[in-house]
């Protein structure tokens, strides 16, 4: 059976991509669900910074096979904007992205209060592999970036990971049919 564990982050960081990028105002904000909101800035028509946020301080048992990963991200976009968010990439090293970018790139985020976006399943690795140990760093984290014009209202982010601590046995029914075929 998977056992799961979801925790909120510590810790935040606004990282510049591009020279113009905008960046991010409370990102602390983003621990909690309670009505404060990280936001950006400034009012421009360019990229955001790349919003990192991380210290999740999960405790994976070392021998735990992980499974999958989910990020949950509560947001809206302020009233009469058309907010779009261009990068969600997860972080082992706290500033560069891996593996997949799950940002819905072409979706607008609501205007009429906070809805919460989910990304990935209980069976998603976002395109790359994980130890516990790299999930259990403090650098483990989630990036955020915007799209050109956004006005971004970001409640919360948590994260919950997926694990199991037995090996799963797909592999044995390979196995007897090599076994067979060697006899
Ligand atoms: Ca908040």
């Amino acid at each position: 059976m998977a056992d799961s564990v979801t925790k909120s982050p510590s810790l935040w960081a606004s990282l510049q991509v591009d020279q113009n990028d905008i960046p991010w105002l409370n990102g602390h904000y983003t621990y909690a669900s309670d009505n404060n909101r990280a936001s950006l800035q400034q009012m421009t028509t360019h990229y955001s910074q790349r919003l990192v946020v991380k210290k999740f301080e999960f405790n994976i048992p070392v021998d735990a096979v992980i499974l999958g990963v989910v990020v949950e991200i509560e947001r809206c976009g302020l009233s009469g904007t058309h907010t779009k968010e261009s990068e969600v990439y997860l972080t082992k090293d706290g500033e560069s992205p891996v593996g997949t970018n799950k940002a819905q790139t072409d979706v607008e985020w609501p205007t009429e209060g906070d809805e919460i976006a989910s990304y990935g399943s209980s069976t998603d690795l976002w395109g790359t592999n994980w130890t516990p140990e790299e999930i259990n760093s403090e650098q483990f984290g989630v990036i955020l970036r915007m799209g050109q014009d956004s006005r971004p209202l970001v409640d919360h982010i948590q994260v919950t990971v997926y694990y199991t601590t037995w090996e799963p046995s797909e592999n044995q029914p390979l196995n007897l049919t090599a076994q067979v075929v060697a006899v």
